[in-house]
């Protein structure tokens, strides 16, 4: 079945020059690009991005992060999109992440893990909408 997901490269992986490496595995997989582009989000953004995990320990953290530098936000289609960009991605925790995964051979940290995606339909519909209108999406 056909989905969309939300991806990000997070500021770590703009920062280390990661967009390139990050896209080609994208494009590698057979997911298509339906829309892109280069943002810095706001404390504020990054908190209703992330509000599902507002009070969680790493929250706070993880928001500054997120709105410390400019991301690359994208629109990934194809067959089973969101797990196959999930398992593209890797485990949260880059020290449990299958090999050859992109978090497994670039994060440095549980929290500064180089990208983003969706979990579920759900969460993919209210994260496209965050950063897309229907005509930015291809
Ligand atoms: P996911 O990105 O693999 O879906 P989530 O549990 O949704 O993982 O967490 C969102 C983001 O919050 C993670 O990608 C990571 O940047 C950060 N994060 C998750 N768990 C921790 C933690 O235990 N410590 C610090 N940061 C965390
Ligand atoms: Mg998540």
């Amino acid at each position: 079945m056909k989905q969309q997901t939300l991806a990000i490269i997070k500021p770590d992986g703009v920062a280390r020059k990661l967009i390139g490496p990050v896209i080609t595995r994208i494009e590698n997989e057979g997911l298509d690009i339906k829309a892109m582009k280069l943002i810095k989000m706001t404390k504020e953004q990054a908190q209703g991005f992330y509000k599902v995990h507002k009070g969680k320990p790493f929250f706070d953290s993880l928001t500054d992060f997120m709105s410390s530098g400019p991301c690359v936000v994208m629109v990934l289609e194809g067959d089973d999109a969101i797990a196959r960009y999930r398992k593209l991605m890797g485990a949260t925790d880059y020290r449990k992440a299958e090999e050859g995964t992109i978090r497994r051979e670039y994060a440095t940290d549980i929290e500064k893990n180089v990208v983003h995606g969706s979990d579920s339909p759900e969460s993919a519909a209210f994260e496209i909408g965050y950063f897309f209108n229907a005509l930015e999406i291809m």
